[in-house]
Parts: C-alpha cells; structure tokens; sequence
C-alpha cells in the first residue's frame, strides 16, 4: 500500500511526498503522515531543509471534506502548520496544481513558497459554510494586507500563480517537475544562508473599518453567513496576537462547523459531483458524438449550439427560412461574443467556431453525418412528430435523436420513429449556454450507452447533469407547477405577490416566485391555465386575476407590466396597484376574507408543497434520489445553495415536523396537500431522504 506522505532525502534536502489521490486532500492519515516525516527530517543533522510537494495533479486540494461532521482526530491540521513553521530547518511548499483552503494553509505553514506559472491557490472554505481554519485568516492577512485578505477569503475565489506572487502569497514561480523546482529552490535558500521565515511573526495588518466591512458582505452573501464572519477572523488577525488570534479563529469556525448551512453546503458539494455519477451507468460506454445537429435556432436552439460550439464541437443547425437562419446565426454570433469579451475564447477560436465549426441549413439531409440531434422546436406534440419523423430518416443509423422538451412526453416521441431505443430526453435551461442544469429523460426504450451519451455530453458541456424519468415536466417543471401553485393559494387567502416575493428572496432565493413569473412571460403560465382548465379537478383552487392583466396584453417584464411594473433603464419593477386591486376583486367574488401571513409561513408553506411533490417525484421513481431533486433545484431553478436542495431542508427541518404542517395544512385543503406516500413511509420507519440518497447511490 503507498503511504500517504512518502520520505526521501536528496543533497541535504528531505522531500515530504503527499500521495492521497485524486487531490491530496488532508486526511488524518495525511496528516499524521506529514507531522512524522517532519519529526524525522529534524531529527536527520544531515538534512538541512526540508521540501513539501504534492504527488498527482494538485499540490493539496484541502481538508478531507468528507472527515466534517464526525468527530475530529488528531493531530489536528492547524497544529501541523503550526508544527512545520515552527521548524527549525527551512521549509518550502513546491506548488502545482490547486493548493486550496488546508492545501495553502499548509504552504502559509512553511517558510518559502514556489509554484508553478499555472498553479492556483485560494481559500474557499467560505463555500462549504465555513471560514479557514488552520491560519488561513491569520497568516494570508499579514502577507497581503487585511482588505486584499478579506477579499481572497470572503469570495473563495482561485488566484493565479502571477496573482498570487503579486500579492506575496507565493516567493517564485518555476516551471518543471514540482519536485525537482523545490528541491533546488530549497538548495539555494541554504547555499545563500536564509533564515527561516514564519508568517506568524510578520506583523499584524493594519486595520480596515471592520463594522461597514462586515455589514457589507454579510448583504452581498444574501442569507450565507460564513463569508461575512470570516471578516471577523480577519479581524482578530489585526486586533490580537497570532496565538489569540488562532484562537479567535478556531472559536469562529467551530460555531460556523454548527450550523445548517455548513450541512447544506457540503451536500451540495458532494452531491454535485454524485448525481451524474449513476450506478447504472458502471460500465456503459458512451457513443463517440464530434458533431451534433440543433433543430431550431430560437432563444433555446441557439443556446444549445454555442454550448456545444464552446465545447469544440462542430453543430449543424436547421431552420426554416434564410431569415429565420439569419436570425439563429445572430444570436449565436452575440452569445460567442460574450465568451470572446469575457477572455473565455480567442479570437481565432470565436471566428473558427462561426465560420467552420458551425453550419446553418434549411436541409435536413445536413445532418446526414452528425452523432447526436437535438431538437428545440415549438412545444407541440404534433411539431415535434413531425421533426423526429424526418430525423429518422435522414439520420445515420446510431445517431441519437433528443428532445429538449420540458414536459411533453418522451415516450410518445421516441414512438413516431423507427429507433425508440436512440431516443432520448436533453431538458437545458434558457439560456443554455449559462445554466448549469441539464434534465437527461430516460424514456422507456432508450438504450443504456444512449443515457451514458446524454451524460457525457452533458459534462463535456460543462453541465451538472440529472436522470429524470418521463411525467408532465419531469423533475424540476413538475415540482415547480406545485410551489408555485401554493404561492397563488396564499395570495387568494390574503398574502401579496410582493411580501411572498421578499419572504423568499429574505429565504435565500434567487427571485420570488412572482417575479420569476415576469421574467418568463406571464403568457405561458396563461396558455398553460388554458390547456389544462378542460380537465381541472374541481377542488383544484387556480386564480385568474393575473389572466385580466394577461387580457390588456400585459406579459410581465418584456411588456414592461406585470405583477411589477418595469421602468426602462431601472433594475427590477415596482408593485402593480392593478395586480393588488385585480387581486381584491377575485378574492370578494370568491367570498374569501384575506387573512394575514408572517414571512416564515410563506417560507414553510412554500417549502412543503416543493417537499411533497418532490417526495412524490422520487416515490414515483421519477428521480431517483432525493439528492437528483436537490441537484435540479439547486442548479436550474436559483434554490439557495446553502440549504443544499429542498430534501436537504426537509431532512434537516425533520420529515416528522414536515409532514405535521403537510398534515395540518390538509385540513383546509385536503386535496392540494395530499401526503406523499414516501414521506409517510420514511416517518414510519424513522428514516430521511438522505438515507434514501446513501442507498441509491451504491
Ligand atoms: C478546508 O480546507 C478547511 C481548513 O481551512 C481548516 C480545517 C481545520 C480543521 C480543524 C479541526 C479541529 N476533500 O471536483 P472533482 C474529491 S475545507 C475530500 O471532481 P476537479 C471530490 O469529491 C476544504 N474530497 O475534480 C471528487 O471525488 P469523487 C477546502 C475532495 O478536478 C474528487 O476529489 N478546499 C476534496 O474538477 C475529484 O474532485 C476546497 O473546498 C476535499 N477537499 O476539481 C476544495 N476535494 O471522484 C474543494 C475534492 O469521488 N475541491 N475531493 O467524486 C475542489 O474545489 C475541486 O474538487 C478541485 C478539483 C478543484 C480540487
């Protein structure tokens, strides 16, 4: 078994080698590893400085995240850095790759730092809900100053080795293997007699007007508490000495170690990287896709092909006419210039990628060749026969036809063609090109290396991508037709659009749910009402108010009026007196008297019909782990990361407490707030979603 730090000595120098792949993360073993390599290159007189490098693709990527939770064990890694500073043999961090939160505490441990020109360090423990805690927000300070500090801590963001040197994180940079540059780095620090160098004893930052600091980004991190009391680290840095200061530090990050939202965002973490991870998919080969057709080339179409454009893939696209084609092409032009300003792409590769890479056609017999189709036409059942109908004959044969429908039934479409088995679900998000969600539907035929291909596409494409099954909107359209139906029951009853918006966006939400409405067109909600009132139950309660508004051709933000009114040149609308007298006049017609809501039954009303929907999704076996919901919450619909997914929410409210108010709630509207049967099996048996989550997984 390799060891997790290897010991080796060369010309005076002892090389601490770390191999945990796949990124070196601080484990205990790491850890322990590390303090006794440390104890033997001092104790050898014949080692004169000592060289810390990471083995694999990154120097130390961190603390073993997987470790938070459980109690933790010795020795701890802020007494390591500790350990290693206070050596008295020169030490030196050799850094490649990432050297991330623990990873560069470690290298501030150390005496001299090297990196190579494209390694990255940072400290993002602010994303996992909590703050540095082996000296991050002690040391980092005294090398760059508290408000460069504070900035590095509280955004998480990686900095670049050329950054990093600027800022005095790092002494060099040296390109060659990681080893070989410590190891001479090491030899001319001894041959020129420097003296060690601990951070601990530079001086203290000046101080910066904490208070205003702190207020600042604790509103920029919308709910998220850990960035704003990192600055309070931060602080103590310039406030107290390094040994309280540590202190100060350690108290700070254990009570952040406390709270639900280091819970929820670890979750997200893990699960971000476990949802497209299926144990069905084990050794599934996809099929190999260098070209893709797009049919359509709207908002959606268009976005699809600078995705794959973006990806090097070559895109054919189909459209009607030369000015509809005109118009894709355009679109496609604007969204690459985008990544062209943003440094994303060179010039060379934006004009490759317009001029060879993509062809726009209004020739089916264009996509003779490609691997993968994906059609974003209109959603009409009919229209989208129609195009896989013609897909399937000119298609060679093991192309993938897909279908970026968000709730027509895949089923029905893969059975207009002569290959179901190559059919296959691609859901994006507008603008695809943006948004990290992709819904792969699985339809009943679709071949094993067909669902392997969607998701291989999707991480190709940069994509958190989910399993879904086939149901009127699969996963997250399905889930969001219920919240959103529980906020209009609130503004019958006497809730307004605006305080429902607020308690969300105060819950952490991107946007209201009204305001979201604005955004996408209150005309689609209004076609949907109209499609489905033929075959409504009749104790489904659905206002109409807002479909006066839609009547006076009022369609939210792209009309400029909606439940918010919307001044040119102005972020954001103001309320719409006509939606709350609209509002006053349905409720007097129904004979409801209006009652008031507190915020945090808006929030827990929303929440639980989004719950018990979602428990019906994975109980039905729509998805397949409730941590599939979370992913699409949190990654297509603005669900706040820090609670980690709506399943997270509910296990850390407690699926007894849930199903209580699920319960209580019924008593007024029995037949909107039916109980998932899942949710009622999971509080028999004294279980959670995330138990569900760990046995899916396997
Ligand atoms: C920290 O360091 C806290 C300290 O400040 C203080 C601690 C003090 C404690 C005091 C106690 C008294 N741990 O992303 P990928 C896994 S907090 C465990 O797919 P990429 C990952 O799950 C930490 N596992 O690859 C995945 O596993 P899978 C601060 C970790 O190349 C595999 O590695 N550091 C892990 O796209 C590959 O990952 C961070 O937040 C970790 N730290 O990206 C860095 N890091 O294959 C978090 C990764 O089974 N990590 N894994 O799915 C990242 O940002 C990215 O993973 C990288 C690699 C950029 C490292």
């Amino acid at each position: 078994m390799t060891e997790p730090v290897s010991y080796d000595t060369r010309d005076g120098v002892a090389i601490l080698r770390i191999q945990n792949p796949p990124v070196n993360a601080l484990s205990q073993a790491v850890r322990q590893g590390l303090s006794d390599a440390m104890d033997r290159a001092e104790a050898d007189e014949a080692v004169k400085a000592v060289v810390i490098v990471g083995d694999g693709r990154a120097f130390i990527a961190g603390a073993d995240i997987s470790e938070f939770g459980k109690p933790p064990q010795e020795p701890f890694l802020p007494d390591l850095c500790t350990r290693i500073e206070s050596s008295p043999k020169i030490v030196v961090a050799s850094m490649h790759g990432v050297s991330l939160g623990g990873g560069l505490e470690v290298a501030l441990g150390c005496h001299y730092r090297v990196a190579q020109p494209d390694a990255r360090v940072g400290l993002p423990e602010v994303h996992l809900g909590i703050l540095p805690g082996a000296g991050g927000t002690q040391r980092l300070p005294r090398l760059t100053g508290a408000e460069k500090a504070v900035e590095a801590i509280t955004t998480g963001r990686h900095i670049n080795a050329a950054e990093a040197l600027e800022l005095g994180l790092i002494d060099r940079i040296e390109e060659g293997d990681p080893q070989e540059v410590g190891v001479a780095y090491a030899m001319d620090l001894v041959s020129e007699g420097a003296a060690r160098r601990p951070v601990s004893e530079m001086p203290a930052p000046a101080p910066m007007d904490w208070d205003a600091t702190y207020d600042a980004v604790l509103k920029k991190g919308r709910g998220q508490i850990s960035p704003a009391t990192a600055v309070r680290a931060v602080q103590a840095a310039s406030e107290l000495p390094f040994d309280q200061g540590m202190k100060r530090e350690r108290e700070l990050f254990t009570e952040l170690m406390d709270t639900d939202q280091r819970k929820g965002l670890i979750h997200a973490f893990f699960n971000e990287r476990a949802v497209s991870n299926l144990p069905e998919l084990k050794g599934v080969d996809p099929r190999p896709v260098q070209s893709i057709g797009v049919i359509g080339g709207g908002t959606m179409g268009a976005g699809i092909a600078t995705a794959a454009l973006l990806t090097g893939l070559n895109v054919v696209l189909i459209e009607m006419s030369d000015k509809a084609a005109d118009a894709a092409r355009e679109r496609i032009a604007g969204n690459l210039a985008g990544a062209l300003k943003r440094g994303k792409i060179t010039q060379e590769k934006h004009d490759a990628m317009l001029t060879i890479a993509l062809e726009i056609s209004q020739n089916y017999d264009s996509l003779q060749d490609v691997d993968l189709v994906i059609e974003a036409v209109f959603e009409e059942m009919s229209v989208k026969k129609e195009v896989f109908g013609k897909l399937d004959a000119v298609c060679k044969p093991g192309c993938i036809l897909a279908s970026n429908t968000s709730y027509l039934d895949v089923n029905e479409i893969a059975a207009s063609t002569l290959r179901p088995a190559d059919v296959i679900g691609l859901h994006f998000f507008s603008p695809a090109h943006v948004m990290k969600l992709l819904e792969v539907v699985v339809a009943d035929e679709t071949a094993p290396d067909v669902v392997a291909t969607g998701f291989a596409l999707g991480k190709r494409l940069g994509k958190v991508s989910v399993r879904a099954g086939v149901c009127d909107g699969f996963i997250g359209n399905r889930i969001l037709a219920v919240y959103r139906t529980a906020a209009d029951h609130m503004v019958l009853d006497g809730a307004s659009p605006y305080q429902i918006d607020k308690a969300l966006v105060d819950f952490g939400f991107a946007m209201g749910p009204f305001a979201v409405g604005d955004l996408a067109g209150l005309d689609i909600g209004w076609a949907t009402r109209k499609r489905k009132a033929p075959h409504r139950h009749p104790e489904e309660r659905v206002p109409t108010y807002i479909d006066r508004l839609c009547e006076q051709g009022h369609f939210g933000q792209k009309t400029g009026e909606g439940y918010y009114i919307y001044e040119k040149g102005k972020r954001g609308g103001t309320p719409n007196p006509k939606v709350t007298k609209l509002i006053e006049e349905e409720r007097a017609d129904r004979g409801i008297t209006p009652r008031d809501f507190t915020d945090e039954e808006i929030v827990r009303r929303y929440m639980c019909a989004m719950v018990n929907e979602a428990a019906k999704v994975v109980g039905e076996g729509i998805a397949k782990r409730p941590l599939d919901v979370d992913m699409v919450l949190l990654f297509g619909y603005g669900f706040p990361r820090y609670w980690g997914g709506p399943m997270k929410w509910a296990d850390i409210q407690g699926l007894p407490n849930v199903l209580a108010d699920i319960e209580n709630y019924a008593k007024k509207d029995a037949w909107f707030w039916q109980p998932a049967p899942l949710l009622k099996e999971l509080v028999a048996d004294g279980r959670n979603f995330d138990d569900l989550n760990r046995a899916g997984s396997k």
